[in-house]
């Protein structure tokens, strides 16, 4: 056995959670390429409804628990926290390589989920009574749930792990304040992780002995009710929206200071202060994804006016991150690429959310593509664009290895067109009412389709570009020995007492 496999080192531990979550990120994009290809011609393609279902499911679950929460909690989180606290490595550093070793059986039980039986076709969600055992017979939920606790217990024991890095690890002359806002924005998702995580764990316990001990918590015929899942589940999804975007939020920043080059990040007390309350707001507007089950007009506007309100925190971020860039002499590399195209493009994310948040658009505006359309804009090109401008700004830190710059910026200009290009007309498809989740539509919906479906093909090809840049990167081994201005922004420097090494030494220690 590889020893590195069990190493407690918080950057070799780092380094598995990327390798696991490209991986990840490989399966998803092909089933992403699945779904586009079904949709792209009216009538079937797959020719079981099912199956596609189950595709859609996997798609979804694979991207949220083994891509992208893997890459900016575990691997980001693991690499640059420790760095950033002066601290030699995590709290619990082998409760760290359990946390890791968590992943790769769930993600196995989730693929096997969809090889038994017809496949978990639930939706992410696992709403019952489509995911309870009439509708769903067989084992496939039963493993998608076992799938779904392993992540879970992962993500809990790596939450403990960063709370308790960060509270007690941090080297004496570093204050709250002066903490990094990657760092905060960690600390800030870990606590979301502690807390919504088991009311997500208890959701589905409750539907796996529905399923299989006769309980009937969701079965109105013994006294449940389905709504309570409902319920349950947007307590933990609400919350995860946020888990999936703070991480981003904290590696927006970092690069914006860092290519500003100023003094320090514009109104840092005010992005921390943002930060904790998208996290707090993040829990109690849960009911704005339920807005068509038929709750009271009270709860309506309730919700709406709640939801709303995260637009000020949002948006505090958002004029920070351009105050920050504005009047700094810029010089356009390719992390900064992905960090402006992550502003614009979060930000077209965030308004078609607000627009939703309106109970009574959203009563016809539910289910559609327009809120396909939303999530990918702030997921596709809001937390996969923050991973990207992270990887290539800290890929010297990582790898020791320069990539190739100009090949960089191509990759950068056909991701942007193919996700635009995939997820715009969605709005569109959505505002005529072309419902999700289901593989087949009228014709009227054709061109649109056609487009979307080119799109993804365009973002496939930025991919391999992506691949190729990166295996092109380690056989050239193009080493970089001078990569300390790439770890901490000028702020934290300056902010900074010295330190007993000097920074330049981290990157060679980790070469050796
Ligand atoms: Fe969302 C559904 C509302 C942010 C992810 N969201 C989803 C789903 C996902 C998701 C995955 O209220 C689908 C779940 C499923 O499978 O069913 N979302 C919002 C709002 C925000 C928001 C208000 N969402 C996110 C983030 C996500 C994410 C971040 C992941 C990364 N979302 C909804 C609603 C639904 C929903 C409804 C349910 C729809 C349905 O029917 O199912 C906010 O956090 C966004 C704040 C950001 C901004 C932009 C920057 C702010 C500026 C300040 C000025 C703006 C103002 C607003 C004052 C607002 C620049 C003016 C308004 C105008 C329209 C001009
Ligand atoms: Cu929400």
């Amino acid at each position: 056995m590889k020893k590195w496999l069990f190493s407690t080192n918080h950057k070799d531990i780092g380094t598995l959670y990327f390798m696991f979550g490209i991986w990840s990120g490989l399966i998803g994009s092909s089933l992403s390429f699945i779904i586009r290809m079904e949709l792209s011609t009216p009538g079937s393609f797959i020719g079981n409804d099912q199956i596609y279902n189950v595709i859609v499911t996997s798609h979804a679950f694979i991207m949220i628990f083994f891509m992208v929460m893997p890459i900016m909690i575990g691997g980001f989180g693991n690499w640059l926290v420790p760095l950033m606290l002066g601290s030699p490595d995590m709290a619990f550093p082998r409760m760290n390589n359990l946390s890791f070793w968590f992943l790769p059986p769930s993600l196995i039980f989730l693929l096997l989920s969809s090889m038994t039986n017809s496949g978990a076709g639930t939706g992410w969600t696992v709403y019952p009574p489509l995911s309870s055992n009439l509708s769903h017979a067989g084992s496939s939920v039963d493993l998608t749930i076992f799938s779904l606790h392993m992540a879970g217990i992962s993500s809990i024991l790596g939450a403990i792990n960063f709370i308790s890095t960060i509270m007690n690890m941090k080297f004496k002359n570093l204050n709250f304040e002066m903490i990094p806002l990657f760092v905060w924005s960690i600390l800030i998702t870990a606590v979301l992780l502690l807390l919504s995580l088991p009311v997500l764990a208890g959701a589905i316990t409750m539907l796996l002995t529905d399923r299989n001990l006769n309980t009937s918590f969701f079965d109105p015929a013994g006294g449940g009710d389905p709504i309570l899942y409902q319920h349950l589940f947007w307590f933990f999804g609400h919350p995860e929206v946020y888990i999936l975007i703070l991480p981003g939020f904290g590696i927006i920043s970092q690069i914006t200071t860092q290519e500003s080059s100023k003094k320090e990040s514009f109104g840092s007390l005010s992005m921390i202060y943002a930060m904790i309350s998208i996290g707090l707001l993040g829990f109690v507007v849960w009911g704005h994804h339920m807005f068509t089950v038929g709750m009271d007009v009270d709860t309506r506007a309730y919700y709406t006016s709640i939801t709303m309100i995260i637009a000020i925190p949002t948006g505090i971020k958002i004029f920070s991150w351009l105050a920050n860039l504005n009047g700094a002499l810029i010089k356009l590399n390719p992390s900064l690429n992905w960090t402006i195209g992550f502003i614009f493009l979060f930000t077209i994310g965030g308004l078609t959310g607000i627009i939703l948040s309106n109970s009574s658009i959203d009563i016809s505006l539910h289910d559609t593509y327009y809120v396909v359309a939303h999530f990918h804009y702030v997921l596709s090109m809001g937390a996969v664009f923050a991973i990207m401008a992270g990887f290539l700004n800290w890929y010297p830190l990582f790898t020791g290895l320069t990539l190739n710059n100009f090949y960089l910026k191509i990759q950068f200009i056909t991701m942007f067109i193919g996700v635009n290009l995939t997820f715009f007309p969605q709005h569109f498809l959505g505002l005529a009412g072309m419902p999700r989740r289901y593989s087949d539509y009228p014709d009227s919906y054709l061109s649109w389709n056609i487009i979307s479906s080119l799109g993804s093909m365009i973002s496939l090809i930025s991919i391999m570009i992506l691949i190729f840049l990166i295996w092109e990167s380690m056989i050239n081994k193009k080493y970089m020995i001078f990569a300390s201005n790439m770890i901490f922004s000028i702020e934290w420097i300056q902010k900074t007492p010295p330190l007993e090494h000097s920074f330049n030494e981290l990157p060679k220690i980790y070469l050796n």
